[in-house]
């Protein structure tokens, strides 16, 4: 079902497209842009007719183009929350215009879950907790101290307090595991060279970087290197997303582990569209599928990353 039918005063009926207003989080980094691709080729696929905004990371701005797509009574919305919190009053608007919201890539922390359809993304706190297992492993034959510090995602988002949450989950058991320095970086690579520059500063023996996205720990290896070290050996370094840039400095050893997060959920997202539209039933939160990649996982499916 790609139109919805109108029917005019005269008992006419006519077959018009759906209007999807998306409202996106900005494109703070590479896995974002793939994220606006996959929705744009998806919708365009579909036949929607999809009205996109960029939010430049900023939550005024998406409130912003909630409203003006309330405005413009699109038949569903869309959006990616850039944080958890102060969404409930745009999305009870939303609902008293009856137009379906439905939450793609990060959440939202309000308490009254029927201002939105459904929550369609990844489970980031299990991201975390697969970074963790892997770093817990790593260091499984020593009791020496393990120095780590790490690059948070933006502040107040969910990937950011989620990945900290199941990274330090894991962690926790092994005392010699231990975070000395943790800040945001904002999920972009100037940011996140900028943090780690500081880091390498204030911090004589660091270990291993927790990043919570290849972009971040892009930058901070360039940070790195500037300082005379070796990414991947004097400082093991452990990222989410898996974007094309991050697999090629994992196959080169710059990067020692890739927990794997889709941004290429377009597809998923039209169907979830169409069934809603239809009044069909659809799952309060629909996972995404992602998994993890070492060094020579990386190199090997390098030539078939996709973004
Ligand atoms: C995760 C997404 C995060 C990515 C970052 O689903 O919200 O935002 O990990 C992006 O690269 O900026």
């Amino acid at each position: 079902k790609t139109t919805t039918t109108t029917t005019t005063d005269s008992g006419t009926t006519t077959d018009k497209k759906i209007v999807f207003g998306f409202s996106q989080v900005g494109a703070e980094s590479g896995w974002r842009t793939a994220n606006t691709t996959s929705i744009q080729e998806s919708a365009k696929e579909a036949g929607f007719d999809l009205k996109f905004s960029d939010a430049q990371q900023k939550q005024e701005n998406q409130i912003k183009a909630i409203r003006s797509f309330i405005q413009q009574k699109v038949d569903v919305i869309g959006f990616s929350p850039v944080v958890e919190s102060g969404w409930d009053t745009v999305l009870k608007e939303a609902k008293d215009a009856g137009i379906p919201v439905i939450l793609t890539d990060r959440s939202v922390d309000s308490t009254d879950t029927s201002l939105y359809v459904t929550f369609l993304g990844s489970d980031f706190v299990l991201e975390g907790e697969k970074a963790g297992e892997w770093l817990v492993d790593q260091y499984k034959d020593t009791t020496e101290q393990v120095n780590i510090v790490e690059l948070q995602g933006t502040t107040g988002s969910a990937p950011a307090i989620d990945r900290k949450e199941g990274f330090e989950k894991i962690i926790k058991d092994h005392d010699n595991l231990k975070i000395i320095a943790s800040q945001t970086g904002d999920f972009t690579r100037a940011k996140g060279k900028e943090v780690m520059q500081a880091f390498l500063k204030s911090n004589k023996d660091i270990d291993v970087l927790y990043a919570h996205n290849d972009d971040m720990a892009l930058g901070a290896i360039q940070a790195i290197e500037a300082a005379g070290l070796k990414p991947g050996e004097d400082i093991k370094i452990i990222t989410v997303d898996g974007i094309k840039d991050g697999f090629q400095a994992a196959s080169e050893g710059k990067i020692n582990f890739i927990v794997e997060c889709n941004p290429l959920f377009g597809p998923q997202l039209m169907d979830t569209i169409k069934d809603v539209l239809a009044g069909k039933e659809v799952p309060k939160r629909t996972v995404t599928e992602e998994g993890t990649f070492t060094i020579e996982q990386a190199k090997e499916a390098l030539p078939n990353r996709k973004y």
